[in-house]
């Protein structure tokens, strides 16, 4: 039986894995770490092979690949395939190789700096950005002022998301039971956080200035989702549309070309014609989103 929140709860002096947890995550939930199974990752045409799913963290990757494709750099060309993350596919062997920490997205160069090296793996959304932005010298400020203010603001991501995701969107949206004390320490934290990007972009375009740059990629799949509602269902319990330069910054990140074909790869939910299980080829918008998969189907 998962844990009841109504009835006062000691800890035991150690804790023991002995029910389940309940709630969203309880099938794939575990206290350690390690493959579960053998299942080798498929490995595509490409030099650029990335293993993911269309959630924030994941869109974060495939935005900052279509950007790099769109600004020039073929090299850049990429296969993505799909971890189903709720069956558990993130904890097969070749995946836990790829990031020992079992999340996506996880991505492998296999044409890595200097020449004849062996393929490198990178995990954390936050170092592939950071590396795809040294490897093709895109979307970081060159002046070191720029550069900086930039990087703040990916860091700030990537130690604020947990408490957006792992916080309040957990204990509003997926916990078994309402726990007040839970929901109002991280809905405080939530609108905390859209106030201080609220304050900074009342003065800028940009994160990292009048850049776009790796920082608003961080940041736009979660705060720029969260501020339109489409996080959590938690538009008018957060009162969302109070963030108004934050609106305004996320409909002008939405508009980008790349940034719509970036949300489409590995998203497994919603409209089927904004879905791309899986992308390949550029032409793949095009020819095998689901919409255009299940009709082929039928
Ligand atoms: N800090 C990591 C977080 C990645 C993360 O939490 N990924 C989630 C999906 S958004 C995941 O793979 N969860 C599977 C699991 O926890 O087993 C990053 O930014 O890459």
């Amino acid at each position: 039986m998962p844990a009841d929140a109504s009835a006062e709860y000691t800890p035991p002096k150690i804790w023991t894995w002995n029910k389940p947890s309940g709630g969203r995550f309880d099938n794939i939930n575990r206290p350690v770490a390690g493959a579960t199974h053998e299942k080798e990752l498929p490995v595509g045409k490409h030099p650029l092979q990335l293993y993911s799913l269309g959630t924030p963290n994941g869109v974060k990757v495939t935005v900052m690949l279509e950007e790099l494709l769109a600004a020039g750099h073929s090299g850049a060309e990429y296969d993505a395939w799909l971890i189903r993350i709720q069956e558990g596919e993130q904890f097969g062997s070749g995946f836990v190789e790829a990031n020992p920490n079992s999340k996506i997205p996880a991505l492998i160069d296999r044409d890595p700096e200097p020449q004849g090296s062996p393929p490198r793996r990178v995990f954390e959304s936050g170092s592939i950005l950071l590396y795809l932005s040294g490897k093709f010298g895109a979307f970081l400020p060159e002046d070191p002022a720029g550069r900086t203010e930039a990087l703040n603001w990916l860091f700030w991501q990537m130690g604020s998301a947990p408490y957006l995701g792992g916080g309040f969107g957990h204990f509003y949206a997926y916990a078994p039971v309402k726990i007040e004390y839970a929901i109002d320490r991280f809905a405080m934290e939530a609108k905390r956080q859209l106030d201080v990007l609220d304050r900074h972009l009342a003065g800028h375009e940009y994160f990292a200035g009048d850049e776009y740059s790796i920082a608003d990629m961080a940041i736009w799949p979660w705060y720029g989702a969260l501020a339109k509602g489409r996080v959590y269902d938690a538009g008018e319990f957060l009162q969302v549309h109070e963030y108004e330069h934050v609106n305004r910054w996320s409909e002008l990140i939405a508009a980008r070309p790349a940034v719509r074909r970036g949300r489409m790869v590995n998203r497994t939910m919603g409209d089927p014609a904004g879905q791309l299980h899986e992308r390949h080829d550029a032409g793949d918008f095009e020819t095998k989103t689901q919409d255009k998969i299940e009709a082929a189907a039928a």
